[in-house]
């Protein structure tokens, strides 16, 4: 048996020793929820609708404990913990209305009738990452168990608690056990079973670029779907014009928030040289003054980073020769802290402005108008989000217009609604999750002819 510690980030206290899944365990979950497809397609729109509200009401009745269980595990701050829980609570409230709104069309031929159905997909294999462990999987598994699928969810090895609580909420709900598992278990056995076993028939999976593109070529043996919502290394451009104020203000939540292990941080700042300097001494202050540390505290804005493997990897980034123009602050002491830290980078070629460092690490480069802004934007395979701060509403159309990004904010640094699609051009993704079509996404389109 192999099993694993998950361990608080802010203390490196271990929290629980938990059992992972292997191949056989992974089969025998698959063939569970192979064997209640017929029985959860067959129970009434209604029945099902009926059956998503009560978990969504079992979800906000266990809020507050899936946030403090959040902060355990993750090292969130409680504030985003608990926008983390009331957003799956949405999720599920939002997507339980999608069971009596999957309509068919009747298209008009000549000798009969002609209608399509949206049938199910089948089993949905989730595979979650560890920087958003609680909306990623519900934006799964939602839209998935509406249109009628069953679902096998792999949370990542070090952050599985909420995932399970999740599990146990979906059966006190009365959503059949079979219907939705939670498997945790390790990427290249559980994940990877996802891939390979014939009965999942969708794979849906949030992760690194390069896991991604693993999976999509795994899955093409078998034609299997596949939605991706991968890396990204997202601009924050920032316009002469701009609320020069507002934008330095609001640039740190834009790319430290959780600790900048966030596919949609802001991590290239893009500012228009003739305020550059301006911008510059705006900024310092506000990096300065975010508090950092025990993720547990109201007050604190940014906790510790996920892992002392993932925190070696960003420092990765840092050493004497990194052109570090200020840094925000860190506890000692146990935890796996990194300060928020500022760099101005001399080449657009540095490994630090071309990778996704996936932590409180940002740089800022001048550009010298529209087009060269946009030109930088775009200077990247990724292509998942980004800011726009200008108070020119034709430049910040044009702008949203030419980046090739998924989802753009102009004078905001918010990307995510559960009502919206949300998802990544270029190698940032394929496919879209939220919004309203994403139970739609869950189905196969069937044509059917009767002759009159
Ligand atoms: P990954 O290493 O790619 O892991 C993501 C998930 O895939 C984990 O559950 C992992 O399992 C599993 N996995 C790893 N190798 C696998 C394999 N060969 N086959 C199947 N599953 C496998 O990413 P991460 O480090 O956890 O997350 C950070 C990355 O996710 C960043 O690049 C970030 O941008 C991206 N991300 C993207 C988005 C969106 S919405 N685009 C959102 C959040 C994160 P283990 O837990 O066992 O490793």
């Amino acid at each position: 048996m192999t099993t694993t510690d998950v361990v608080n980030p802010a203390t490196e206290a271990v929290v629980t020793t938990l059992e992972l899944a292997d191949e056989a365990a992974t089969d025998a979950a698959i063939d569970r929820a192979q064997a209640a497809l017929p029985s959860w397609r067959a129970v009434a729109p209604g029945d099902r609708a009926r059956l998503l509200r009560r978990f969504a009401d079992a979800i906000d009745a266990d809020r507050e404990h899936l946030a403090q269980l959040e902060v355990t595990n993750s090292g969130h701050t409680i504030g985003n913990a608990r926008w983390e829980a009331g957003n799956v609570r949405d999720v599920v409230q939002y997507y339980s209305a999608a069971p009596e709104r999957l309509l068919g069309k009747q298209i008009p031929v000549p000798g009969g009738v002609n209608m399509t159905f949206l049938e199910p997909v089948g089993v949905v294999g989730i595979i979650v990452p560890w920087n958003f462990p609680m909306p990623i999987a519900g934006w799964g598994f939602a839209p998935a168990l509406a249109a009628g699928n069953t679902v096998v969810l792999k949370p990542a090895e070090l952050t599985p608690l909420t995932a399970i609580r999740l599990g146990e909420l979906a059966v006190q709900a009365g959503i059949p056990a079979d219907v939705f598992q939670v498997l945790p278990g390790k990427g290249s056995v559980v994940g990877q079973r996802f891939v390979t076993h014939p009965a999942v028939r969708k794979v849906v999976f949030t992760g690194s670029t390069e896991v991604g593109k693993q999976i999509m070529a795994g899955c093409a043996a078998q034609v299997k779907r596949v939605t991706l919502e991968l890396g990204g290394k997202n601009a924050n451009v920032v316009f002469a014009d701009a609320d020069l104020d507002k934008a330095a203000a609001t640039a740190p939540y834009g790319v430290f928030d959780n600790a900048g292990q966030d596919c949609c941080a802001r991590s290239r700042i893009l500012v228009q040289r003739s305020v550059f300097d301006k911008f510059m001494e705006l900024l310092e202050p506000a990096v300065q003054g975010l508090v950092v540390g025990d993720p547990s505290s109201e007050a604190t804005e940014m906790g510790p980073l996920i892992s002392a493997a993932h925190r070696a990897s960003v420092a990765s980034y840092i050493d004497a020769d990194t052109p570090v123009v200020f840094r925000g602050s860190a506890p000692d002491g146990p935890g796996f802290w990194f300060p928020p830290t500022v760099v101005l980078p001399s080449s657009p070629s540095d490994r630090i402005v071309t990778d996704e460092v996936f932590g409180p690490v940002v740089t800022v480069v001048p550009f010298d108008d529209e087009d060269d802004a946009v030109r930088q934007a775009n200077d990247t395979e990724y292509g998942l989000s980004g800011s726009i701060w200008t108070r020119d509403v034709g430049r910040a159309l044009r702008v949203s217009r030419a980046i090739e990004a998924g989802n753009l904010s102009v004078n905001s640094h918010s990307s995510v609604r559960y009502w919206t699609p949300f998802g990544g051009f270029k190698q940032s993704g394929l496919g879209r999750e939220l919004g309203p079509d994403a139970a739609a996404a869950f189905t196969e389109t069937k044509n059917v002819f009767i002759a009159t």
